[in-house]
């Protein structure tokens, strides 16, 4: 098999793990070429840490597009995650329009805007509209149910996941009349379990999963959670197989982090685990599970 290539337009935070920080072993341990397009260098996460450094890296970002396209690269999917302007993702939008399509790259779009029903504090309302627009070019979508509640301009009080029937109907209302799929994140049925809903825009029909909900929060669960699952849909795995596996390894990170008490802010400690991905990629179809 030749290796399946992803470009990733994330953020690059020097401590606190998230974005690129996560995106990059991930895919590299399921044996995923990753290419990063840094839109920003942070030396940290904005979410617990002040005082931040930023340098932004927008201008980049069309010479590199530039670039890629003179050289010719494919790409098996665009994974874009968290943004720092409407400027960047206008040019975001500018990549997938040059890479993806019919017969050429997956555009896997995390609409990172916010959490816990409010957009995060650098985020502004012309931001959210330009993710809307972006998430619109998008094959593949990752909201958690505060991004879903922004995506469709309700509130986010309404959007129940705690029923089947609402989650299976929300992942519908998200597929923009099932052109895309979408893989809505934060699914509780249960009070022990978290989970997903999976619109299949090849299938048609919307699946649930879910993994042993952990106790605690921790920073970078999404980014893990999708990087996860565009590896998984480049190495061949079905929406829902991968949404299975992302949120098996995010539940057992997540649940290592919570038994080593560690800051919330430092994020989630996947490292010590990655092994497990490239189990689960191991050729062998009955070993796509996390054990
Ligand atoms: O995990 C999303 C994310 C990515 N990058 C930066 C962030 C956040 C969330 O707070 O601050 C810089």
């Amino acid at each position: 098999m030749t290796t399946p290539r992803v470009a990733a337009i994330h953020d690059l935070s020097g401590f606190g793990r998230c974005s690129l920080t996560i995106v990059m072993p991930t895919l590299s341990a399921m044996g995923v070429q990753c290419c990063p397009l840094p839109t920003a260098y942070l030396s940290t996460h904005t979410g617990g840490f002040t005082g931040s450094t930023f340098l932004d890296l927008t201008d980049q970002m069309a010479p590199v597009t530039a670039h890629w396209r003179q050289l010719e690269l494919a790409f098996d999917a665009v994974y874009t995650g968290f943004m720092g302007s409407a400027r960047q993702i206008g040019l975001t939008a500018a990549f997938l329009d040059a890479f993806c399509g019919k017969g050429r790259a997956l555009a896997v779009v995390d609409p990172v805007m916010g959490d816990h029903g409010r957009p995060y504090r650098t985020y502004t309302p012309q931001m959210c509209r330009a993710m809307g627009e972006l998430a619109d070019r998008a094959d593949v979508i990752v909201p958690n149910a505060t991004e879903a509640a922004l995506l469709l301009g309700v509130d986010w009080e309404q959007l129940r996941l705690d029923r089947a029937e609402d989650c299976r109907r929300w992942a519908r209302a998200l597929s923009l009349d099932g052109r895309r799929s979408v893989v809505l994140t934060g699914t509780a049925l249960t009070p022990d379990a978290a989970g997903a809903v999976c619109y299949d825009r090849d299938t048609g029909s919307a699946e649930l999963v879910s993994a042993p909900l952990a106790p605690g929060e921790f920073h970078g669960t999404g980014d893990l959670f999708a990087s996860v699952l565009a590896g998984a849909l480049v190495r061949g795995m079905s929406l829902v197989q991968g949404a299975q596996l992302a949120a098996d390894f995010t539940s057992r990170c997540a649940a290592r982090t919570g038994a080593q008490d560690l800051p919330r802010r430092e994020g989630v400690d996947f490292e010590p685990l990655l092994w497990r991905l490239g189990q689960a990629m191991a050729s062998d179809e009955n070993r796509r599970t996390i054990q």
